[in-house]
């Protein structure tokens, strides 16, 4: 199968001229490694049919249990490990543990393990404040502190140092493990230190820019960088110019992502749960194609409905709405972590939506971890 659409491209290509549907996707990094090259243009490929299903934190705990190995709510559901896995790096340079007292030496086994099973790993930043000793809720004025002149710049780049530390760790075999980034998220909303607010566009911008370069001078060819406003900031008739806030530019971003929890079916007496799904269309609609005329990938980069409280969530609100939909294509979704029985995103054995979320799982258009093939190659 594989060898046939192969010489269905090369015929393809020799009697269209170079047409092919996948995007001819580049990353920002100018020398990435292969394997990175290959996963993004992999994703690109994919997401012409396919969404990878995602969840943050899946193989460190769940619902009832908590760093047992092999452990996973929704393999404990499905029988397959997501094929996308979301970890933070938050408190990386104080502590052997993240914000959510995941074991940094575990962490790095586990993304190993899954670049290793062949599903991806992405990792977000909640960074702690580098002016106070608060987290990256403490929005004490920090931004123009900590860019290249500021009065905190070495205290950022302390924290950057420990991070390289630990890409540069996560790897086997001489080969950096991919990783999609995602730093800096939600920037639009004002509850973190690099928030709306709490510093200019100007300096949110410098600072990604500033950040990227000093990774990449630090040789981590292996990031995919992924940017993610959140949508509960967006006024969705106006969202694609509000999307673009804070942009630091194509050559510094790979993934257009898109960070939705406002649009999933919480109660809300002004939105109705179908005005909601209307809006979580023309959200996703807006990335698809600021991620089509850039050359990009879109994503769903966080998502869910905590609790879960509607039996069939995951078809009624995640999928059943943009299945089949031209305008929609996104490389994966990502649900948030299973950290306990009040803060939950992922099916678990017992819960309601167990049965809805194998109809979700089982969709052709759902990827797990043992749906994917060769992604690094
Ligand atoms: C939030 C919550 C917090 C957690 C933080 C960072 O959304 O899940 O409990 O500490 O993310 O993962």
């Amino acid at each position: 199968m594989k060898y046939l659409s192969f010489l269905v491209c090369v015929v393809a290509i020799i009697f269209s001229g170079c047409d092919s549907a996948a995007p001819s996707v580049k990353l920002a990094v100018k020398s990435p490694t292969d394997a990175t090259k290959y996963l993004y243009r992999n994703l690109a490929e994919l997401s012409q049919e396919n969404i990878l299903f995602g969840h943050q934190d899946d193989r460190a705990y769940g619902v009832h249990w908590w760093a047992e190995e092999g452990g996973s709510d929704v393999k404990a559901v499905s029988g397959s490990y997501p094929a996308l896995h979301g970890w933070d790096i938050g408190k990386i340079s104080q502590s052997e543990a993240n914000l959510d007292s995941v074991n940094f030496d575990d962490m790095r086994r586990w993304i190993i393990s899954n670049y290793e099973n062949g599903s991806v790993n992405t990792v977000s930043w909640h960074m702690y404040n580098p002016t106070s000793s608060g987290d990256s809720w403490d929005t004490t004025a920090t931004v123009k502190a900590i860019l290249p002149d500021g009065v905190y710049h070495n205290a950022y780049v302390e924290k950057l140092d420990k991070a390289v530390d630990f890409f540069r760790s996560c790897q086997i075999n001489d080969t950096l493990v991919p990783i999609i980034f995602r730093p800096f998220h939600e920037h639009n909303g004002n509850w973190f230190w690099w928030g709306k607010g709490h510093c200019i566009e100007e300096d949110y911008i410098a600072l990604w820019r500033f950040t990227f370069d000093y990774f990449e001078d630090k040789g981590l060819n292996n990031l995919i960088w992924a940017f993610s406003p959140d949508r509960s900031r967006l006024n969705i008739e106006n969202a694609r110019q509000e999307y673009l806030y804070g942009y630091p530019g194509d050559d510094y971003v790979d993934i257009i992502g898109l960070d939705n929890y406002a649009d999933m079916g919480r109660e809300n007496e002004h939105v109705s749960a179908e005005e909601q799904i209307e809006n979580y269309k023309r959200g996703l609609r807006i990335i698809t194609e600021l991620a089509r005329e850039k050359n990009k990938i879109a994503a769903l980069s966080e998502t869910g409905l905590e609790q879960i409280p509607v039996d069939n969530w995951f078809t009624k609100h995640l999928l059943n709405p943009i299945k089949g939909a031209d305008d929609i294509q996104i490389a994966y979704i990502m649900v948030w972590r299973n950290a306990n029985q009040q803060h939950f995103y992922a099916s678990y054995p017992g819960h309601r939506s167990e049965a809805d979320f194998k109809s979700f799982y089982q969709d052709p258009i759902i990827l797990l971890e043992s749906d994917l093939d060769r992604i690094y190659e």
